[in-house]
């Protein structure tokens, strides 16, 4: 079997087919950290039957079966993240717990997979470099948008649709939030203070006019063709999972290093619109491009290595990307699987941004996002999800995603 034992999804090959060329790349020594991470994932990839059934009952015995990936930490995690996720943590005796794969007469790996695995560093590497110089801006007026927006999504993991956003669009937009601001009451019942970290907070949208239409969330043409060609590429359709303006309150604090859902690239995707123009002063998103873990087996022991070590580290392992500066209206669109976090607003203004996050197929329903929400936002998110899901957000003519 080729892919990931994980929802059932359809293959990721096109999504990681983007490499590029080893043999320009600058060397990038892969040190025993990365190595020792390379082979807990190399080691999980080929566990065996009865490896896979002792994770299997681990992940029963805490209730994933029935209440799905909201139910516990461990429930949205296929069993080769459950193995790679103990055997980086160092703190299980994998050659017990799991001998097929661990044990002293467990297949080890070889090594041409360690040799693999540079090449795949290097690449990576390579990628982020890229991403990193030539930015990821794409003007959404300028030639063949959607081909490079989709490109460099592919290819980066993010993109930035610069101008994207109708400014009078957004302004009626903005006053309609605003209007929604000054009813303290409802603005209240909709205010999230604790799912967002390090001073960011974030109000659900309610399912009220203008808020209802997917343009008005930020995916006009333009963006809903990216992404439904971006999770077409899995075989899978895509709706809404929830729609909120965040705010990075000015004087907040550096988040840490994340990714949005710790799964798999191409079954979440975020899609911020800049709500002011945003400096390098007010703290704007910085991410690890190219990251995030792929599905295709083949793939997949090399990205979960590189995984684990962001992790451990704390920050990107090679180059990073935090745009100087982003106009109000630009709409910026990346995979919730890569590596990033909001910096540090040293500013006097608050940076807000509408924020929507959209899912493959059911995918909104299994991660759960909003089980820590307040009822109010709860109702207004599954308002619209009914309305704008899968398999085009709404949208039923496969026609009108042409790119
Ligand atoms: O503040 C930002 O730019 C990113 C926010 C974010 O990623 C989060 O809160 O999860």
């Amino acid at each position: 079997m080729l892919v990931l034992r994980a929802y059932a999804l359809a293959s990721f090959a096109a999504l990681s087919a983007s490499r590029a060329p080893i043999e320009a790349l600058a060397s990038t020594q892969v040190d025993d950290e990365l190595r020792a991470h390379f082979e807990c994932a190399a080691r999980c990839a080929s566990m065996p039957e009865s490896d896979r059934a002792i994770l299997e009952n681990t992940w029963r015995s805490v209730g994933c079966e029935e209440g799905g990936p909201g139910a516990h930490p461990i429930c949205g995690s296929s069993m080769e993240q459950l193995c790679v996720g103990a055997c980086g943590g160092g703190q299980q005796d994998m050659t017990t717990w799991l001998p097929g794969a661990f044990g002293s007469r467990s297949p080890g790996i070889a090594e041409k997979q360690i040799g693999g695995f540079a090449a795949d560093y290097e690449a990576h590497h390579a990628c982020s470099a890229r991403c990193a110089q030539e930015g990821v801006s794409v003007d959404a007026a300028g030639p063949d948008a959607a081909e490079r927006a989709l490109e460099t999504l592919n290819r980066c993991g993010v993109v930035q649709l610069v101008g994207a956003y109708e400014l009078t669009e957004l302004d009626r937009f903005q006053r309609a939030f605003d209007a929604l601001k000054s009813k303290a009451t409802a603005y209240k019942k909709l205010l999230d203070t604790k799912q967002l970290h390090d001073g960011r907070s974030q109000v659900y949208l309610p399912f009220t006019t203008p808020f209802t239409s997917r343009k008005a969330l930020g995916v006009g043409d333009l963006v809903h063709g990216v992404l439904a060609k971006y999770f077409r590429t899995s075989g899978m359709g895509f709706g809404i999972d929830h729609a909120s303006v965040l705010v990075s309150a000015s004087h907040s604090g550096n988040q840490s290093l994340h990714p949005d859902v710790p799964y798999f690239k191409g079954l979440t995707v975020s899609v911020h619109t800049a709500l002011r123009d945003v400096t390098t002063e007010m703290g704007p998103t910085y991410f690890c491009p190219c990251t995030g873990e792929a599905l295709i087996r083949e793939d997949w022991p090399s990205s979960a290595a590189i995984k684990m070590s962001i992790l451990k580290r704390q920050d990107c392992l090679a180059s990073s990307l935090a745009p100087k500066l982003t106009r109000r209206g630009t709409i910026t669109v990346y995979d919730g699987a890569m590596f990033h976090k909001g910096l540090e607003n040293g500013s006097e203004q608050d940076r807000p941004v509408l924020k929507l996050e959209v899912g493959a197929d059911d995918f909104p329903d299994r991660r759960n996002y909003i089980q820590l929400a307040s009822a109010s936002a709860k109702k207004q998110t599954l308002k619209f999800r009914a309305a704008l899901g899968p398999p085009l957000m709404g949208d039923m003519a496969p026609s009108s995603t042409e790119l």
